[in-house]
């Protein structure tokens, strides 16, 4: 499977999850689909038999209400039976609707409370340092998570303790809960906030596009001395066309059983 058709089963996986439940996280979930493909695909270092190796690369999903999308790539890949994925949310599952590490193999930190994930993304990256165990931390916020204090306060941390081994995309989708970043609270110039707090960033025009991921996080790979921001711009709800198109609405949406029959009959035609 190339990335492409990798992405497609995992939009399929991800309404298949949401429509089975009735509701869900639908927008940020789609908007990281190419992040996370390229990711587990060419850069991380897991094991599926193993989740928890010692050594292992580590990727934790910061902005944890994308849950739904992340349990897609860690079914495709082999760390649990792909049934489970029909269970998202329902009482005794495995695939709670936030992000948990104590119910799901190949979850890193558990997540959902905003700003926390990305502090301990930080910790992690500074023990990993410390035992020279070569691993790379891989970390993904909101744009809307990225108004949380607590982001500012690790960001320092880790550009203090020159955490190059410390990967952080921030999925910028341009919305959050309640509309718009730039009504809300806007977060511009993003890139400079980070420069300033002594971050590398690289600006990715289309983080909707594999090609652009993968050209960003093969120079991330060789910057020394500072941690490494990569800038996605992606759209919120990309690749299911009425949920990209409910645009800020789109945040957590009912999905009918019709509108998953929709869906999967869209997403089969981008296929062939
Ligand atoms: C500390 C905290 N406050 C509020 C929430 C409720 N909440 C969940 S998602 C969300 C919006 C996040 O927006 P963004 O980071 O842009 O996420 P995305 O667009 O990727 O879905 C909010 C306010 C939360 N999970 N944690
Ligand atoms: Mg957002």
């Amino acid at each position: 499977m190339n990335l492409k058709e990798f992405c497609l089963q995992i939009r399929k996986d991800i309404i298949q999850e949401i429509g089975t439940f009735g509701v869900g996280h639908i927008g940020g979930s789609l908007s990281i689909v190419e992040i996370l493909a390229v990711l587990y695909n060419n850069y991380m270092n897991f094991d599926p038999n193993d989740p928890k190796k010692e050594g292992r690369d580590r990727l934790i999903v910061s902005k944890g209400h994308a849950g739904p999308a992340v349990y897609a790539v860690l079914a495709n890949l082999g760390f649990f039976d792909k049934s489970w994925l029909l269970t998202l949310n329902k009482p005794g599952t495995n695939l709670p609707s936030h992000c948990d590490m104590n119910k799901t193999p190949g979850i890193d930190m558990t997540t959902g409370s905003l700003g926390q994930g990305f502090s301990c993304a930080v910790g992690i990256a500074l023990g990993s340092k410390l035992k020279h165990d070569n691993a790379k931390i891989y970390t993904i916020i909101g744009d809307g998570e990225s108004q949380e204090g607590q982001i500012w306060e690790a960001s320092m941390f880790a550009s203090h303790n020159r955490l190059d081994n410390l990967i952080a995309f921030l999925d910028y989708n341009g919305a959050q809960i309640d509309g718009e970043i730039i009504d809300v609270c806007s977060i511009l110039p993003a890139s400079d906030k980070w420069r300033t707090f002594g971050w590398h960033v690289i600006e990715v025009r289309n983080g909707n596009s594999c090609e652009e991921i993968d050209d960003a996080l093969r120079l991330a790979q060789i910057l020394e001395n500072k941690p490494c921001m990569i800038v996605a711009n992606t759209t919120k709800g990309f690749g299911i066309p009425f949920v990209e198109k409910a645009g800020v609405n789109n945040h957590s949406m009912n999905i009918s059983k019709e509108q998953l029959e929709m869906a999967l009959d869209e997403l089969n035609k981008q296929e062939r």
